[in-house]
């Protein structure tokens, strides 16, 4: 009897493996660097590249040339083309948000800074029309590296979330409250900033930021609860998950868990401090992570729904993670293994889970339902 115990609770495990989705279908390949993908009505999408192009795709897996109407981009190292989401009422309205790296110019010549534009989609889908920056993260910083740039709608649609990095050169901006450099930033759909924001009532401030000392995020979503979830790279190690709140400090770059490229010491090289939020999770090795989704559809079976799942561009890898009463359960589950450097993950009307790869060639892929 005593040895049968073991055998039971291999074969229940494998069972158990068996049944985790992991079979992909490629809904449509051929992107070049591809960074976001959004959701029209009709099974269509809309993806966004790195090097400037927004391309519409058709149900059928057919990918348009290059829309027309956009806003200057520069598209140089981490920098481009890169989120779009189309609004919640989008059907009735056609309107969207993208976000991306804008040149500067006059007095702000050879240096970018992420921007947010507000658009709408033609009806023949072939361009944007009454395109307007609405948002211009400020300031501006000559370089290449970590400019954030998810989108997020709020509930009520009335406003959206932005993430900002800081840009590395303004990681001690990050603390201070006179820019928008490693922020989370809360506005209208015109741009303005709600009175109820946290500081908007604070001499200096910026009255747009929602929540301050982020490094790098490149994944945020509100889940089915209505909570404001980021991920965000660290540096080498200390990628982290955080839980947003209005006029909160996540610490970067006075606590971290990780370390400097080279394994130097950030700061004092601590990993706490009061008042400073500590992440829900963080990772390390750090796993580079981009694309965030949260899984409320039952397409995946009941001990998938609800959870999240995070993309990791170094290590090609989805990773499923369950978040409840604000921390993480057990531990980052990986799925799917070496599928490509995933840029983007997000969960489509259709309850299934849709993903981007930015390796030659980009590719827009959909995980199967569980049978
Ligand atoms: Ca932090």
């Amino acid at each position: 009897m005593r040895r049968l115990l073991p055998i039971a609770f291999v074969l229940a495990a494998s069972a158990a493996l068996a049944q985790a989705p992991k079979t992909f279908d490629t809904v449509a390949s051929g992107f070049e660097r591809p960074w976001a993908v959004a959701f029209l009505p009709g099974g269509e999408f809309l993806v966004t590249e790195k090097p400037g192009a927004l391309r519409w795709v058709s149900a059928q897996g057919r990918i348009s040339a290059p829309l027309s109407g956009l806003p200057a981009v520069e598209f140089a190292g981490q920098g481009g083309l890169l989120d779009v989401v189309v609004d919640r009422d989008f059907e009735r309205t056609r309107a969207l948000s993208l976000c991306f790296t804008e040149p500067g110019i006059g007095a702000d010549k050879g240096k970018n800074g992420t921007a947010l534009a507000r658009a709408t989609l033609k009806a023949d889908r072939s361009g944007l029309e009454n395109v307007q920056v609405v948002f211009r993260q400020a300031p501006k910083l000559a370089g290449r590296h970590h400019y954030g740039c998810r989108i997020v709608e709020s509930a009520d649609g009335q406003t959206l979330f932005l993430t900002l990095g800081e840009r590395y050169s303004g990681m001690k901006q990050a603390q201070t409250l006179d820019n928008h450099l490693g922020k989370v930033v809360r506005v209208r759909k015109d741009g303005s900033a709600p009175a109820d924001n946290p500081f908007a009532q604070t001499a200096g401030a910026r009255p747009e930021i929602y929540s301050l000392g982020h490094r790098n995020p490149q994944g945020a979503l509100l889940d089915a609860d209505g909570r404001l979830w980021v991920h965000e790279h660290g540096p080498q190690g200390g990628d982290e998950i955080n839980l947003v709140r209005p006029g909160v400090n996540y610490g970067w770059p006075v606590i971290t868990h990780g370390k400097d490229y080279g394994g130097g010491k950030i700061g004092d090289g601590i990993t706490h401090q009061d008042g400073l939020e500590q992440p829900v999770w963080h990772w390390t090795p750090s796993i580079a992570p981009s694309g965030f989704a949260h899984i409320t559809s039952p397409a995946y079976g009941q001990a998938w729904q609800g959870s999240f799942v995070v993309g990791s561009l170094k290590f090609r890898q989805l990773q499923r993670v369950v978040l409840q009463d604000g921390r993480l359960v057990g531990q980052p589950q990986v799925f799917a293994d070496d599928i490509g450097r995933v840029r983007d993950v997000r969960q489509g009307p259709d309850g299934l889970l849709y993903v981007l790869t930015e390796d030659e060639p980009g590719r827009l892929l959909r995980l199967r339902a569980a049978p």
